[in-house]
């Protein structure tokens, strides 16, 4: 029993690196992630946003929030921050494109910032 479920969550997990169909992608949150403002990156199969807090606190209390998740998810931002900025980038390195991690990731992230 305990053999099937491990698999089971093995194959979850599997499934969730592999790279996204183009057609799937509006699907499964792209289409609510861009109207938020998340844009595909040109050249590169990966997704970005900009961000602006009231100031760095803000802004790096936001970044700490996201990076105790990305640590929990094993799914990391591409991200650069100067004082209220934070402009993030996600793309999953192991299928070099757009997975489910990093739509589910953008969603926490969208989350986060509008609290
Ligand atoms: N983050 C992202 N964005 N893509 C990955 O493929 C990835 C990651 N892989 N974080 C994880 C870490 C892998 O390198 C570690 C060894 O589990």
């Amino acid at each position: 029993m305990i053999k099937s479920a491990a698999k089971t969550v093995l194959r979850f997990m599997a499934t969730q690196a592999k790279k996204l169909k183009l057609d799937e992608r509006d699907g499964v949150g792209m289409a609510i992630l861009r109207e938020a403002g998340w844009k595909e990156v040109e050249g590169r199969d990966a997704i970005h946003k900009d961000f602006a807090f009231k100031d760095f606190n803000e802004a790096f209390g936001f970044m700490t929030r996201v990076a105790l998740k990305a640590e929990k998810m094993d799914h990391h931002p591409e991200w650069f921050n100067v004082y209220n900025k934070v402009q993030i980038t996600l793309s999953t390195h192991e299928c070099q494109g757009l997975s489910m991690r990093d739509i589910n990731m953008a969603k926490f992230i969208e989350e986060v910032a509008s609290k």
